[in-house]
């Protein structure tokens, strides 16, 4: 839709040509520019969201290494999404599937990427590899 019409409608009566029209059509236009960034501009927050990293960790609710591990991604600001292994059945045997045979807990994933325990995951950090993921 033309954001012109209105302004439009009510000169096109009048001859089109002036500075009164050119006044009112640069007027219209500073409008429509307006407009049209803040458009953008939430359309680029919706990508940024949808590009928002995945992070998940299985846990147990007893597990110091959990509690480490959620330390550290806690402390890097980012969310997760934890899944506590007793919480349902057959969430262990996921967790393992997914984390190729990987039993104890936590089980990290970035993206679906297995990262790994608690250990790996401080291993990671410890080489400067954990950031550019968690921003990927
Ligand atoms: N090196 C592992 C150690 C993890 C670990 O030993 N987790 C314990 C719980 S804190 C575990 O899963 N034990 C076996 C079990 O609970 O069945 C890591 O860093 O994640």
């Amino acid at each position: 839709m033309s954001l012109h019409w209105p302004v439009c409608f009510l000169i096109k009566p009048f001859k089109q040509t002036g500075p009164l029209f050119a006044s009112l059509q640069s007027r219209e236009l500073d409008l429509a520019k307006v407009v049209n960034d803040a458009i953008s501009d939430t359309q680029t927050d919706q990508d940024t969201e949808i590009r928002m990293t995945k992070i998940e960790i299985y846990t147990t609710r007893t597990c110091p290494y959990c509690l480490r591990a959620k330390a550290l991604l806690q402390e890097k600001g980012v969310g997760y999404k934890e899944i506590d292994v007793n919480s349902a059945p057959n969430l262990r045997q996921d967790m393992m599937k997914r984390a190729n045979g990987g039993y104890t807990v936590p089980q990290i994933f970035i993206n679906d990427e297995h990262i790994g325990g608690c250990d790996e995951m401080y291993a990671l950090d410890r080489a400067g590899k954990l950031d550019p993921k968690l921003a990927s």
